[in-house]
C-alpha cells in the first residue's frame, strides 16, 4: 500500500525536487555510460567532454545526440553498459535493412519499466479491480510484455492474448468481462468491426477503457472508437530505445500525455538545427533515460514531433505533458503498429528478379487506420515473359515484402514505364493520409 502511494505521489512532485532528482540521476547515468560504453566515451572525447562537463541540467545541451543509426552501427550489443550476465531481457524493433535494433534490460531496468506502466494504467483509472486484456504483440516487440508486467504490478487480472486470432479475442472479452484493453488503435478498430460481424456490439460489453499506442492516431479515430465501443480511449506513448510503452500517457483530462520525467528527461529540439526549443514550441522530442542501466540513451533523438505543453494539467499532476505525436521527422511510417521504412520495401522488391527500382508507396487512411499500397514496375523482360500470368510472380513479390516488413502490403505489378519519373530526388512515398 505504502509503495503504491509513494509511486503515485511521484506524479505530483514539485519542480525543485524533480529537478534535483533529475540532475542526480543524469550525472550518474552519464558517468556510467561514459565508463562502460566505448562508443559513447569516444564520442564524448571527440567533443572534449567528460562526465564532469554536466553540472546543471542546462549543461545537458552540450552533450552530443544519439540516433537510431548508432544502434544499427553497434548492432547487436555495442551499446551495452553492463556485462551481458546482468542483462535479463532483450527486445528488438524492425530496422531499415532487415536487421532490427536491439535493446537490453537489467532486472532493475525491468522494474523501472514495470513501474512506469503501472503508473500509466493507474493514471487511466485502472486498478486491481479490473480485468485487462493485453492485445499488443508479445515477443520482441515491447508492447505486449511491457503492458503485461505493468498491469500485473497494478494488481489487475491480465488476459495475455497478444495480437491476432481476433474472433477468440472478442469471445474472451465477452466471457471474462474484460474492462480494459491495451492494443494499437488500428487493431481495436478491427476488433470493433469483427465483433459487429458476429453480432456483438462492443458497447454492450463491460469494456470501458482502451490504452492505445505504438502508432499515431487522430482525434477522429478517438471519436470513432469511443462512440462505437462505448469506451474511454487513452493515448500511451513509448519507444523501444527508451524503454517501450509507458514513457508518457494521457490522464482523464485528455489534454496531452504526462511524461514520466523522473525516469525520462525530455527536450524539444529544432530537427534541422538541433537547437533546444522552449516549452510550447513544436519540434522533435529528445529523451535521456535517467534510470536505465543496461543500455542507457543519452539525448536520444526520437524523430517524433511534438511539444511540451506549458502549464499545469487540471488533474493536478505536476509532471509535464507532451502533445499527441502526430508525425515524425524521418520517413518511417507505422502500419498496424509495425515500424516500416520505405527502404525496407525497396530492398524486398529488388530482391526478387524481374522487378525494377521504379516503385511508388501510397499511404492512405480510412476510419483513422493507416494503409499502405505499393506499385512496382516490372522489367520489360519479365513483363513479356509473364504476359497475362502474373499471379504466381505477384505472390512471390508479396511474400517477400511481407517477410521483410512483417506486414501484409497490397502490391500491384505495373507495366514498364507506367509510374511517373522524377527529375530530382525520386518521390517514393505519396502520403494521402488525412489528419485531423
Ligand atoms: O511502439 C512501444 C509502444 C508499445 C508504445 C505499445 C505504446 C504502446 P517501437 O516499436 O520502438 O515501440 O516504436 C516506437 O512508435 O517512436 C513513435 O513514432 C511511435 N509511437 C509509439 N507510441 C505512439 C503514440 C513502441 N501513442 C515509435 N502515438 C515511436 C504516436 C507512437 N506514435
Amino acid at each position: 500500500m505504502e509503495r503504491k502511494s509513494n509511486l503515485y505521489a511521484m506524479d505530483f512532485i514539485d519542480s525543485d525536487h524533480l529537478e534535483a532528482m533529475q540532475l542526480e540521476r543524469m550525472k550518474k547515468i552519464i558517468r556510467h555510460t561514459y565508463n562502460n560504453v566505448e562508443f559513447y566515451r569516444n564520442r564524448m572525447k571527440k567533443y572534449n567532454l567528460t562526465p564532469d562537463s554536466v553540472k546543471t541540467l542546462d549543461d545537458v545541451e552540450k552533450l552530443p545526440f544519439m540516433v537510431k543509426q548508432d544502434l544499427r552501427d553497434t548492432y547487436p550489443f555495442g551499446l551495452l553498459a553492463v556485462p551481458q550476465s546482468e542483462v535479463v531481457r532483450l527486445h528488438a524493433s524492425s530496422g531499415t535493412t532487415g536487421k532490427p535494433i536491439v535493446v537490453a534490460y537489467t532486472k532493475d531496468d525491468l522494474k523501472v519499466w514495470t513501474e512506469v506502466v503501472h503508473r500509466a494504467l493507474h493514471n487511466c483509472g485502472l486498478s486491481n479491480a479490473d480485468i485487462v486484456q493485453v492485445s499488443y504483440g508479445y515477443g520482441l516487440f515491447t508492447g505486449g510484455l511491457g503492458a503485461h508486467y505493468g498491469a500485473e504490478d497494478l494488481g489487475a487480472t491480465v488476459v495475455p492474448t497478444s495480437g491476432g486470432n481476433t474472433r477468440r479475442q472478442i469471445m474472451l472479452m465477452r466471457d471474462f468481462g474484460v474492462n480494459a484493453i491495451c492494443c494499437t488503435p488500428s487493431y481495436f478498430i478491427h476488433l470493433i468491426d469483427e465483433a459487429a460481424k458476429t453480432g456483438i456490439d462492443m458497447r454492450e460489453l463491460p469494456i470501458r477503457a482502451g490504452i492505445f499506442g505504438a502508432e499515431p492516431w487522430t482525434a477522429g479515430m478517438r471519436k470513432y472508437v469511443e462512440e462505437n465501443a462505448g469506451i474511454e480511449a487513452f493515448d500511451i506513448y513509448g519507444l523501444s530505445e527508451i524503454i517501450g510503452p509507458g514513457v508518457a500517457i494521457e490522464c482523464p483530462c485528455h489534454e496531452g500525455l504526462h511524461l514520466y520525467e523522473d525516469h525520462f528527461y525530455p527536450e524539444i529540439i529544432d530537427p534541422d538545427t538541433g537547437k533546444v526549443l522552449p516549452d510550447g514550441e513544436f519540434g522533435e522530442l529528445v529523451l535521456t533515460t535517467l534510470s536505465k542501466y543496461a543500455m542507457p540513451m543519452i539525448r536520444y533523438r526520437t524523430r517524433d514531433l511534438t511539444r511540451i505543453i506549458p502549464g499545469r494539467c487540471a488533474c493536478g499532476r505536476t509532471i509535464r505533458r507532451i502533445d499527441r505525436i502526430s508525425s515524425r521527422s524521418d520517413d518511417m511510417f507505422i502500419i498496424r503498429g509495425v515500424n516500416v521504412f520505405p527502404s525496407q520495401i525497396e530492398a524486398a522488391l529488388l530482391s526478387v528478379a524481374g522487378t525494377t527500382p521504379n516503385y511508388m508507396i501510397t499511404l492512405t487512411n480510412d476510419k483513422g487506420m493507416d494503409n499502405v499500397a505499393v506499385e512496382v514496375e516490372l522489367s520489360q523482360e519479365k513483363f513479356n515473359e509473364l504476359g497475362e500470368n502474373q499471379a504466381a510472380f505477384h505472390r512471390q513479390v508479396s511474400a517477400m515484402v511481407e517477410s521483410v516488413t512483417g506486414i501484409r502490403i497490397a502490391i500491384t505489378l505495373v507495366a514498364p514505364g507506367t509510374l511517373p519519373r522524377s527529375e530530382g530526388k525520386a518521390k517514393r512515398v505519396i502520403d494521402k493520409r488525412v489528419r485531423d
